[in-house]
């Protein structure tokens, strides 16, 4: 057992905090940052150990951060605030990387969608997000992980864990590689689309899942869109389609038995009205069309990632124990692939919503 108070509460020290620390456990069920729950005498924060490896440049990371959460305060929006070192620096850089920010309270963030209203909030909220990020000066960001949503690299990248094959697992995962080796010809559209202009560059989250926004105990509205680490320019498809993936599965990112794992068309359409009635005056035609191809592409790229990741030895995303990763690439293609037989309701649900 760790003591938490023992290891971090001379890091949480160095930090401009309000009182003594009391206690210090770990928090949430983010897969990159460890991120750790701080009470002292008089409020809560979060401290987080930044994943240096994942995001290995972090003073252009916390540029990026410190950037868009002073734009989206000077508009008088809720969100991240950060709590400087006593020797009034952004974040604590060293061979270990830490960061503070105030805890938001009276606030949920929810694993899975409890009922169809939490949804649809949480579209509206990154809807809303978005419309904050249109007035953001891109060129003010550092692009904080290349190619994120590059699927065809994403592919590649698998490919090459593939043919490495570090673990020795692909036999273990055979039916898994041929489902995304089937599928290769669906990788290109959006990058294709974007390279020649007919989807708009947008500045975006890029990792939209329902736990990166915070809700409001009591109205159940979003309060703060949070995990800003991948703010980059990017396409709507990628935060629509990162929301649809997480959030409109009947089942957790890490369920087991795949029976319970289910694309729900009725929360796509419940986030979908929330998320296209905030971005409605914006949306390009083409954005519009390409939404459930969006759903998709998010699903299957991060479930390749999940794989890859499986067989180089889980080295990217915390995991739990051994087959985590190949459990969690499970419930992807489970849902990729029940969103490719619904591409023409969801379609129409879309269009629909816009008319
Ligand atoms: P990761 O990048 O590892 O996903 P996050 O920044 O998303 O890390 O944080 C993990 C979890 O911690 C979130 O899902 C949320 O539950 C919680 N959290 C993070 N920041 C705050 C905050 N300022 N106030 C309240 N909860 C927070
Ligand atoms: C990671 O940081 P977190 O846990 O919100 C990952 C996302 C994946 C997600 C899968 C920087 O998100 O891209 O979609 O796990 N973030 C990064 O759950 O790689
Ligand atoms: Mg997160």
């Amino acid at each position: 057992m760790i003591d938490y108070m023992k290891t971090y509460g001379g890091v949480a020290n160095l930090f401009a905090l309000k009182g003594e620390v009391k206690e210090i456990c770990p928090y949430g069920e983010g897969h990159i940052n460890l991120t750790l729950l701080v009470t002292t005498t008089e409020k809560r924060y979060i401290m987080q150990k930044m994943n240096t490896r994942v995001f290995s440049n972090p003073v252009s990371l916390m540029k990026n951060i410190c950037g868009v959460t002073e734009h989206l305060q000077a508009r008088g929006i809720e969100t991240l605030n950060v709590v400087p070192t006593k020797t009034g620096e952004s974040f604590l850089n060293g061979e270990e990387c830490y960061r503070v920010y105030d805890f938001i309270e009276n606030t949920i963030t929810y694993q899975t969608s409890p009922n169809i209203e939490v949804f649809r909030n949480s579209g509206r909220a990154f809807g809303e997000f978005q419309n904050y990020l249109a007035e953001f000066d891109a060129s003010k960001l550092t692009e904080t992980i290349k190619r994120f949503h590059d699927t065809p690299k994403r592919f590649a990248d698998f490919k090459a864990a593939l043919a490495e094959d570090k673990c020795n697992r692909a036999k273990d995962c055979q039916e898994e590689i041929e489902f995304v080796l089937a599928r290769e010809n669906t990788y290109g559209i959006a990058m294709e689309s974007l390279r020649d202009g007919s989807l708009p560059l947008r500045v975006t989250h890029n990792d939209t899942k329902l736990n990166n926004v915070l809700m409001d105990e009591k109205t159940g509205l979003g309060r703060a869109v949070i995990d800003l680490d991948t703010i980059m320019p990017g396409s709507m498809l990628f935060d629509f389609g990162d929301s649809i993936r997480f959030g409109a599965s009947t089942a957790a990112e890490d369920e087991k038995d795949l029976d319970k794992v289910h694309f729900d068309i009725h929360l796509f359409k419940a986030y979908a009205e929330g998320y296209c009635g905030a971005v409605k005056d914006s949306i390009t035609e083409k954005e519009a069309e390409l939404l459930p191809y969006g759903a998709y592409l998010m699903t299957i790229e991060c479930g390749m990632r999940f794989l890859a990741d499986y067989l180089a030895g889980d080295t990217y995303f915390a995991t739990k124990y051994p087959e985590h990763n190949l459990v969690r690439c499970r419930t992807q293609f489970r849902l990729a692939s029940e969103m490719q037989a619904q591409f023409e309701e969801m379609g129409k649900i879309i269009s629909d919503i816009l008319q």
